[in-house]
Formats: structure tokens, sequence, C-alpha cells
């Protein structure tokens, strides 16, 4: 990685802790991804990206700060990105995936409180993610409890916006949330100084439209026998999705698609033949957790889909095109929002029946439904995709755990014996 410490110097950063942390990313990036066979030329951008992840897009994001342009950070797919850039902003998910930065969280949270939580709040009041010393605003969301706590604690250091989100998905409730937006899109429009028109929200709507049919795109290519691209770099895509400039994201993504086309027609895999196909539900995987993805590949399956925020659940679902003024605009974002099914809501048969289908689409043999440890909303609703597919007559696995690698050996033999017995 090129030299960057001035910049985080400037940005106020915590910089002897944080090059603790540049120290050891490259190992583990080697480890999970550079010991892969056969992987797609065009990773080759990807790669890039990720070795300098604290350096090249944080670089880009303080240049267009120096021109006055503001830059929001969020932690879930339910905040509408097209808000941001309609109003000439930039939206960069924020969302902490390293152990790293789980004990600056302990700090002043619970220890029972997810890691994903714990990592966010410690990233930020460490002081070792630029991401975290860039965003000039927080976009937080009523999800979950831990987050709603955590976001009174973030309020303290950082201005911060919360989204309430509905629980249910009545209509009352997509009109509620589509007030919620109308009320996100004021505070941005106040805080960028930019006003959104029909004609900016419409060109950002089809933005972001294009972004998820790249990755809709990708995803499609693991549903082939031939898999032409592992689970693990995909997830790796996944998550630079959050922030990479849409733009440039959605043609690499595009580009890699042609070879990955390429790859499909001439019969190229990188798993062997008879591989057993696993499609992964559950909590989301922020950048760097790249855990359960390398264990399961690394004892002899192909992870073919995620049913996360990480996967399916940010790219699918399109937002009608067709509307021509604001409010209506608003109202079709929400109706495309309120598609994305996340435990907090109830019921939410919707989010069973996709992994159903899921499971039928990429031709899973099994799935592995995972949940972050002290997420209190997916291990309860672990219980109903279990039965769910049990009566589907699809083999599950259900996985709690966390960013630490002390579990590492016992999850790969519990993943290990669910491949054997797929295989038997
Ligand atoms: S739409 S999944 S991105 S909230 S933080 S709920 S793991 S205890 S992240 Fe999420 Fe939006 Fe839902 Fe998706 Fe559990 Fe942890 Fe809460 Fe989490």
């Amino acid at each position: 990685m090129a030299d960057y410490h001035q910049m985080w110097k400037d940005l106020g950063m915590n910089v002897e802790m944080h090059d603790q942390l540049c120290a050891v990313l490259p190992q583990a990036f080697g480890d999970v991804f550079l010991s892969q066979e056969n992987r797609p030329e065009m990773m080759d951008y990807f790669d890039f990206v990720v070795s300098e992840i604290h350096g090249v897009r944080p670089a880009e994001l303080v240049e267009f700060q120096k021109k006055g342009g503001k830059v929001f950070g969020t932690f879930c797919v339910y905040v509408p990105d097209e808000i941001v850039f309609a109003a000439g902003g930039i939206a960069t998910g924020l969302c902490g995936g390293s152990q790293f930065w789980v004990p600056g969280g302990e700090k002043v949270l619970p220890v029972n409180t997810c890691p994903l939580i714990k990592a966010s709040v410690g990233a930020r009041l460490d002081r070792t993610c630029p991401f975290f010393r860039i965003a000039d605003m927080f976009v937080g969301e009523t999800t979950c409890d831990g987050k709603k706590k955590a976001w009174e604690i973030l309020a303290e250091d950082v201005p911060v916006h919360v989204m309430d989100i509905p629980q249910m998905k009545r209509d009352k409730d997509i009109k509620s949330w589509a007030d919620e937006i109308r009320i996100f899109k004021d505070v941005v429009e106040k805080f960028t100084g930019n006003k959104i028109t029909a004609e900016s929200l419409e060109e950002n709507i089809k933005l972001f439209n294009t972004k998820r049919k790249a990755l809709a795109r990708l995803y499609a290519m693991r549903k082939n026998e031939n898999i032409p691209i592992s689970g693990t770099d995909t997830l790796l895509i996944s998550q630079i999705a959050f922030y990479d400039d849409p733009v440039r994201f959605t043609e690499k993504v595009n580009i890699l698609c042609d070879e990955l086309d390429q790859r499909v027609a001439d019969g190229v895999t990188v798993f062997p033949a008879g591989t057993k196909r696993i499609l992964i539900s559950g909590t989301p995987m922020a950048i760097p957790n790249w855990k359960l993805h390398h264990i399961i590949e690394t004892c002899g399956a192909a992870v073919v889909c995620e049913e996360t925020c990480t996967g399916t659940r940010y790219f699918e679902h399109l937002t009608d095109e067709s509307a021509s003024t604001v409010d209506d605009q608003i109202q079709a974002l929400a109706e495309r929002y309120m598609n994305i099914n996340c435990a907090c809501f109830t019921p939410n048969t919707a989010r069973t029946d996709d992994i159903i289908r899921l499971a039928k689409e990429y031709h899973a043999d099994g799935v592995i439904d995972i949940n972050l440890k002290f997420c209190s909303l997916y291990d309860t609703e672990g219980y109903k995709v279990e039965k769910a597919l049990k009566e589907a007559g699809i083999p599950v696995l259900g996985i709690e755990t966390d960013y630490t690698d002390s579990d590492a050996q016992q999850l790969r033999t519990r993943i290990s014996a669910f491949i054997e017995m797929l295989n038997a």
C-alpha cells in the first residue's frame, strides 16, 4: 500500500494503533484470497481496492470534501443511497467486520452485544478507521436494540441521523417508511445545501438499479453447474459494493461478468466436479469478515449464494423508474426497500420463502444458517428458518460465531461433517 500516514494523521486517527491493523490485513488477505487457484483475472481490480482499503477510496472522499462535498456513513441496506447521491453527497458503508475494533466497542457497550455493533463503535471511538473519521454524518436505523442504543453513544462524538424503520409490512408501514425517507431527504438537503430534484433522483434511482443489476448478473453466474468464481471472491465484491464509487464499481463488475460469461461458455470452473453447493443465510458479513466462506470452501464445498445483506438482500428488487415527481419517486423507493426481509420484521415469512427459493435457484445441496453471536433477531428467527428448510427437504446447519478465530477449528469440524453428510 502507498503511504497514507499524512492523510490518516490529518483525519485525527490513532495512527500507531491503526498500523497494527495494517500489519495483519495483507497476511489475512493473502491466506484467504491469493491462496485460491484459477481465480478470474478481473479479480485484480477488487484485490487492488482491498489492498488499498484505507487509502485510495478514503483519499477520494477527502478530495470530495475539500470541494465542499458531504459524506454520509451508513450501517444498513435499508438506508437509501439514492437520496444521498441525488443531493450531491456520497454514502459509504461503515459496518465493522474485524475483531480488531471489538475491544474498543466493549469499552462502552455490554460485552454481550453483537460483534458488528461493537466493531462499528470501536472503529469510531478508537479512531482506527479512516471511513469512520471521514463521514460527516452517520445514518443509523431502528432495526435492532443494540444498534438503537449504539447511535446514542456515537451521537456524542459525531452527527447522527436515525431512520425509524417499521417492524411490520402493512400498507401503513410502507407509508410510514416513505414518510421517513422524506424526513431523510430534508436532512440530507439541509446538510449538503443541495436540493433534490426529480431529475437528480431519477438519475440516481437508475444508477443504483444498474449497480444492482450488475450484482444480480454476477450472482447468476453461480447458478451454473460449472461455477466460474468462488463464493469467497464473490463475498469480497459484495463487501466492496458498500464503499466503492458506484459507477466505477458497476463497470468493473460487468467487466468481470464478461470474463465469467466466457468461463461458463468454456466450461471453466473453480471447483472440482461434484463439489457440494452451499447457500448461506443469516447475518451480514462486513469487510474483512471472510471467516465462514474461507472455512466452508477450504473444507471442500462451494458457497453458491448468500441470503444476507452482504448478498441477495442488497441487490434483489429494483426501484420503479417510471415516477416523475420526487414524492412518487420516494414512494417507489419505499416500496423497493420494504422488500428487504430483515429479521427485525414480524412476521418475516417472506425471508424463509426467499431462502427456499434461492436454494432451488442456485441448486444448493444444503444451507448454512449463520448467526453473529448475540444477534437475538436472527438467532430467534433461526428456528423458523430451520423448520421451513427441513419441511422443504433441504439439509440445514445452524452456526453461531463471532469475529475471533477461537472457534475456527470447531467450525471446521462441524462444517466438514455437514459436507460429508451431503456427500453420503
Ligand atoms: S437489513 S440485517 S443490514 S439491520 S447489528 S441485526 S447482526 S444484532 S446488521 Fe442488518 Fe439492516 Fe437488518 Fe440487513 Fe443482528 Fe448485529 Fe443487529 Fe445486525
